[in-house]
């Protein structure tokens, strides 16, 4: 058998609907969240791909997630919108509200757009990179469940916490970065555990708070934060802007929360969105250009944008299709509730 399956984008979002639909989620909500999973794996980005339809499966079977969540969408305070997702997934909740936040900053030119009791597994820029083009910068930050130490510490406290930046680019795809805060996002150590892999120094602690890099071990220990004290920081700083700020929970809460079934992560997300034409007005273009010029510096010296690997994938997704390894096909084949004879017919399992 192959080691590799490659999928063409089509494929692989009838895979992620059917398997979603298959485990009861409702239609609209399961058309958001397999678009957010084609994408991450459209752009290569591995740990917020195909492998997570693992984590929906599981955690729709737990019950916890409202499969026919109806979101609603609050207009809270003239630049504040919040969208209480009912205990759905957020991309679905995302999908409901970000019109009014949309409204909201282009007339106030700076609005909070919250999600609150969502399910949240994926990647934040595609939240964030369809906001910048339509010329607006954005900023997401959402706690998850409590995997990682603060700098100093050896016990799982803080969620892997990502922070993701989108500005927007007159002729360029927008500038965008999206990592978490921990060194390591923790999708990236469970494949390097399914791939039999090491994991690299200084990801991770083991239970007993000394370093390892066996990624099963770093699973049952304590993650730690990237670039020491300052990831710390950034970290505290997403568990209180995405938490009580937003009257949701930190991931301490959230792990509680989950009591021990190992579901996706359960809580907030807060998105600021920035409207560069009410910042500048007549300024707007002289300032776009000013960051053109720091962009070029930065390619100037040979060093690469953060998304360009990603953009780049995408390309070659849209041209050949997804990869994945095959033992991740057939599990999620096995997720459907009557596996694809399409899929076996089509002799890709051979
Ligand atoms: P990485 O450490 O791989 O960093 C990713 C970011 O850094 C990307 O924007 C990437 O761009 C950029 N980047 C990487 N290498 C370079 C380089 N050499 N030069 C310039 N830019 C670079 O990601 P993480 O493992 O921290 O996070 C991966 C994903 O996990 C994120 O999308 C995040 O949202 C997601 N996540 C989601 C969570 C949730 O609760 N929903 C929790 C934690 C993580 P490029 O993509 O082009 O390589
Ligand atoms: O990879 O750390 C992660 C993660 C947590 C929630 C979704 N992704």
């Amino acid at each position: 058998m192959a080691e590799t399956v490659t999928l063409t984008l089509d494929e692989a979002h009838d895979l992620c609907l059917r398997v979603l639909l298959d485990h009861g989620l409702g239609g609209k909500q399961a058309e958001a969240v397999a678009a957010v999973i084609v994408a991450g794996q459209r752009d290569e980005c591995h740990s917020h791909g195909l492998y997570r339809l693992i984590g929906c499966a599981h955690v729709l079977g737990t019950g916890r997630v409202n499969k026919d969540a109806k979101p609603r969408v609050i207009d809270w305070a003239p630049s504040i919108v919040k969208v209480d997702a009912d205990f759905g997934f957020s991309s679905y909740a995302y999908n409901e509200g970000i019109g009014l936040a949309l409204e909201k900053a282009r007339c106030q030119g700076l609005a909070a757009f919250v999600i609150n009791r969502c399910y949240h597994f994926s990647a934040l820029w595609p939240e964030i990179e369809p906001l910048a083009e339509q010329g607006f910068a954005a900023l997401a930050l959402t706690p998850s469940h409590s995997w990682v130490a603060p700098a100093g510490g050896t016990r799982p406290l803080f969620g892997t916490n990502p922070i993701a930046f989108a500005w927007p680019r007159a002729d360029h795809h927008p500038f965008v970065f999206d990592f978490a805060t921990s060194a390591t996002a923790r999708g990236e150590i469970e494949l390097h555990r399914r791939a039999g892999k090491t994991i690299a120094p200084g990801l991770a602690l083991d239970a007993a708070g000394r370093p390892t890099v066996d990624p099963a071990e770093a699973l049952r220990g304590a993650m730690l934060t990237f670039g020491g004290h300052k990831g710390s920081a950034m970290s505290t700083m997403v568990e209180l802007l995405a938490g009580p700020l937003i009257n949701d929970m930190i991931s301490m809460e959230s792990k509680a929360f989950d009591d021990g079934l190992g579901a996706i992560p359960c809580h907030g997300e807060l998105i600021l969105i920035f409207d560069p034409s009410v910042f500048l007005g007549d300024a707007l273009g002289k300032n776009l250009a000013c960051a053109e010029t720091l962009f070029d510096a930065i390619i100037g010296q040979d060093a690469r944008l953060p998304s360009q690997r990603r953009y780049d994938a995408r390309l070659r997704s849209l041209r050949a299709g997804v990869t994945i390894p095959t033992p991740l096909y057939e599990e999620l084949l096995a997720l459907m509730k009557a596996p694809s004879e399409n899929a076996r017919a089509s002799g890709r399992l051979g």
